[in-house]
């Protein structure tokens, strides 16, 4: 499906009542489990609104948290004090922390592989960035007392199996402890200022920013501590891993040899004009760039499809991990159709490939420029 076709896919808000109040440009991907991207127009704000939130299910929605009252998340396992908190016991005992943050799912990007790669074909919109609220995972797991044998955490959170006539067990990734004791690694409870919404977690959630989405876990119960990498589900040698080399369509893949995919690679999307426009000669672009773990260096705008780039205007973002935000004014001398590309460098000097390189069988990594189509009249 391209970019234009995407436009046409069904909104999350007409299939399920529960999504009605979700803006009409986040459209299903995938049905069991439900999968809905954003369209990058509607990534326009500075902080994306909760209702144009990308979401990213394995099992089913937790779609009545019971009584949020009565939450408990244990952390067990390598630690000298085991924990049972309840969600008030997070919210009194802990220092609130409210960044603006990207999550981006590990699979972002990955329609742009050809042939087809495994997987939910995402195009750029499998991202957001959104003002989380709540407390640093380092604070509470110095509360449990980490041992020295600790290396990696174990997620668990409530969501159902997909098929309850076929029960296969839920999600359950992990991290490194290091990232787990990053100061942007946070255990949330709201999302743009307000208790988190139903799809995305509530009442307790991970934010693990920069890398891919699926480690933070939504509906958070549990946190094991480990002596090992965590052996869960989705832990297994073929997902959210990659060749540790670059590879191709046609190589041999050997799973085992395959590395973590841990941080997201650069990427950037424009947000306005958006795809198919109409536009005067001269003309304004807004959009968003982000890079994992690594800030955003630089932001290039080409009107000639990747012959010639001019450099965009960068706002500083708010915090670590928060997105970068660009404008640029472009200016063409005829009218007819055209394209806009955006590319995006990061600090490390990693620059996003016209096409997307180094296919995987599971699609993860490709991070092409951004292209709009618009008409100038
Ligand atoms: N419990 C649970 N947590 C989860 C998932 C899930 O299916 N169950 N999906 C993960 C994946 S793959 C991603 S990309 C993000 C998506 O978060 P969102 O739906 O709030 O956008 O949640 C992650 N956390
Ligand atoms: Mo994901």
């Amino acid at each position: 499906m391209t970019q234009s076709k995407l436009k046409t896919a069904v909104p999350v808000a007409d299939i399920d009542p529960a999504f009605a109040g979700k803006d009409r440009r986040v459209v299903v991907i995938g049905e069991q489990p439900l999968v809905a991207e954003t369209l990058p127009e509607a990534l326009d704000d500075d902080t994306t609104p909760s209702d144009k939130f990308f979401i990213r299910n394995n099992g089913k929605s937790l779609a009545a948290a019971d009584d949020p009252l009565r939450w408990t998340l244990s952390i067990d396992g390598e630690v000298n004090n085991a924990l049972a908190l309840s969600l008030g016991d997070i919210k009194e005992k802990f220092r609130h922390v409210t960044q603006r943050m990207v999550l981006e799912c590990g699979g972002n990007g990955r329609a742009y592989f050809s042939p087809e790669a495994e997987g939910v074909q995402w195009h750029h919109g499998g991202a957001g960035c959104a003002e989380w609220t709540g407390v640093r995972l380092r604070d509470v797991l110095r509360a449990a007392g980490l041992r020295e044998t600790a290396r990696f955490t174990g997620h668990f959170g409530a969501d159902p199996a997909l098929d309850a006539a076929h029960p296969s067990p839920p999600i359950s990734r992990g991290i490194p402890i290091a990232k787990a004791m990053d100061e942007n690694t946070l255990i949330v409870f709201a999302m743009n200022g307000k208790d988190l919404q139903p799809v995305h977690g509530f009442p307790l959630r991970l934010i693990v920013p920069g890398w891919v989405g699926s480690v933070s876990h939504k509906w958070l119960t549990r946190i094991l501590i480990r002596k090992d990498r965590h052996d869960g589900t989705l832990m297994d040698p073929w997902h959210y891993r990659v060749p540790a080399t670059r590879t191709m369509h046609g190589d041999k893949f050997d799973p085992t040899k395959f590395v973590d995919l841990e941080a997201m690679p650069v990427r950037s999307i424009i947000t306005s004009p958006e795809d198919g426009a109409t536009a005067g000669r001269a003309l304004s672009i807004r959009g968003a760039a982000w890079a994992g773990d690594q800030a955003v260096r630089l932001v290039e705008i080409s009107k000639d499809k990747g012959v010639s780039w001019q450099r965009a205007e960068l706002a500083p973002p708010k915090n670590a991990y928060d997105w970068t935000r660009f404008t640029a004014q472009v200016s063409f001398a005829a009218s007819g159709a055209q394209e806009i590309w955006s590319r995006a460098t990061d600090a490390t000097g990693k620059v996003q490939p016209n096409e997307a390189q180094g296919w995987n069988p599971q699609g993860y990594g490709a991070n092409p420029v951004h292209r709009i189509r618009i008409f100038v009249n």
